[in-house]
């Protein structure tokens, strides 16, 4: 809808702000609130949906909008980051365009990491003004949404604005994890507070619609998603040297010194970054009519191509989930699950309320002939084992027999070979878990 609106009511020059854009994607800063899918990737490389990486979510969304310069920015450079980057987003001569990363490779111990996002964008300008440009669209990396960004960059030149800002009506317990503002009739952001204590929310509630406001969604929230006039970065990074941060320094100086709009996103949009929400977008994705769409043609959401042979699954009983391709399942019950690419669940197995990662390689894969080398020779479910209410992370073996559903009902933890956050188990890649163990 909001596509036909800018095709014919838009003049040329507007239709091309695209091509004037390079991207900026933060891929992560020490990455901990995903730990442990963290322990041995960079956050934008962290497995999704069965066969997606959180980054292709933010870099689908720009090739969808024509958006083809797309830097991303993480803390440390993963090799699983590059090899992916590198194996998926190809242009040809027909298409010119880049991914790239820039990664702050300095040690953990050392000062020269990243010191928060503006600090990222400040010392990745170098990179940036190399390429010519008009806007800067800086994104976060994980964040679960479809947005054709021309409709928000044809809004900020119809607003003519220094910088805009993507925002969503949010209810209180949202609130406090997110930048809310407010703005006035023309909807120019007036004030804006990051990450505001709940007993603080009093007045800053904004005018929503009557739908939202019978949601209960009625504090104006920042997606993190900037829109900057290239000449505004530059000033405001430069004058403010010591401010590391957009939402907590950057932005609520910019809304003193220049003109920040809001733009209203109204579509489905969630933050992945904690374990918790990261479990819950993938389970929503096996929903029968999932508020977010993978299955929409004109936004594709693009991943390595693995040539895999489709699902197979025989003699069980699957319910509200989805299973990626290449996976073998046998005489199991699957109930309300994500099971990614590669994942071999043996018989009588229960998988209910999980997020499967899925495999490398197979369990009948010769040892001494695949790659990777590590990683346990018998990935994925064995018999008659249980699990619920789980993320497995990708080679993962969990022997027969086995039991693991948090059965003390801690809510943070960790043993042998796994650990519990927000109450969910996390098994990391790579763990073997021996034949009748019980979490
Ligand atoms: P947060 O997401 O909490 O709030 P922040 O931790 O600054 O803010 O992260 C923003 C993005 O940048 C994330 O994708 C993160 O992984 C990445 N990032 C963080 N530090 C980084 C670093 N040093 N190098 C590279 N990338 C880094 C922000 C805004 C809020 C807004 C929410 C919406 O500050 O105002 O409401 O996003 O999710
Ligand atoms: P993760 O998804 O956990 O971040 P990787 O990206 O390391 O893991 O592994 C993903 C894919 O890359 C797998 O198919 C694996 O077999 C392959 N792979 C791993 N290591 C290498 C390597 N050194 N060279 C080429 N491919 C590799």
């Amino acid at each position: 809808m909001e596509q036909v609106q800018l095709t014919t009511e838009l003049d040329l020059e507007t239709l091309r702000l695209n091509e004037r854009t390079i991207a900026v994607i933060l891929g992560g800063g020490a990455g901990t609130r995903l730990f442990p899918l963290t322990l041995k990737r960079s956050k934008p490389a962290v497995p999704l949906a069965g066969k997606y990486r959180l980054i292709d979510i933010p870099i689908s969304n720009c090739i969808n909008s024509g958006i083809n310069r797309i830097f991303v920015l993480t803390q440390f450079n993963s090799a699983s980051l590059n090899r992916h980057i590198a194996q998926t987003y190809r242009f040809d001569r027909f298409r010119t365009g880049f991914v790239t990363i820039l990664a702050a490779e300095q040690t953990p111990a050392s000062r020269e990491w990243f010191q928060g996002t503006a600090d990222a964008v400040r010392r990745s300008m170098a990179h940036i003004e190399v390429f010519r440009h008009d806007y800067v669209l800086i994104l976060s990396g994980d964040q679960l949404y479809l947005m054709d960004y021309r409709v928000l960059l044809a809004y900020h030149r119809s607003k003519k604005a220094d910088i805009t800002i993507a925002t969503i009506p949010v209810r209180a317990e949202e609130a406090p994890a997110l930048g809310i503002l407010k703005t006035d009739e023309e909807g120019v952001i007036t004030e804006f507070y990051e990450k505001p204590p709940l007993h603080e929310l009093a007045g800053k509630e904004s005018p929503v619609s009557p739908e939202m406001e019978a949601q209960g969604r009625v504090y104006l929230a920042s997606m993190g998603i900037y829109l900057f006039n290239k000449e505004v970065l530059r000033a405001l990074l430069e004058q403010h040297p010591a401010d590391h941060d957009f939402g907590k320094q950057i932005i609520p100086k910019a809304i003193q010194q220049c003109r920040v709009v809001s733009y209203p996103f109204t579509g489905y949009w969630s933050d992945i970054g904690t374990i918790r929400s990261f479990y819950e977008a993938n389970l929503m994705l096996a929903q029968r009519q999932p508020p977010f769409d993978m299955y929409n043609p004109q936004m594709p959401i693009y991943t390595n191509a693995r040539m895999l042979p489709p699902a197979k699954v025989q003699s069980s009983f699957v319910q509200d989930s989805i299973i990626a391709e290449g996976s073998v399942i046998i005489n199991s019950q699957i109930v309300n699950s994500v099971i990614g690419i590669r994942s071999v669940i043996r018989e009588n197995a229960t998988v209910k309320n999980v997020v499967m990662m899925g495999a490398d390689y197979y369990p009948w894969h010769d040892p001494g002939l695949r790659d990777p080398v590590e990683g346990p020779d018998n990935p994925g479910i064995g018999e008659e084992s249980y699990v619920e209410g789980a993320i497995i992370d990708k080679n993962v073996s969990i022997g027969r027999r086995c039991v693991i559903k948090n059965r003390d009902q801690v809510q943070e933890g960790e043993g042998p070979n796994f650990y519990i956050r927000d109450g969910i188990v996390v098994l990391p890649k790579n763990a073997r878990i021996e034949d009748g163990t019980i979490i």
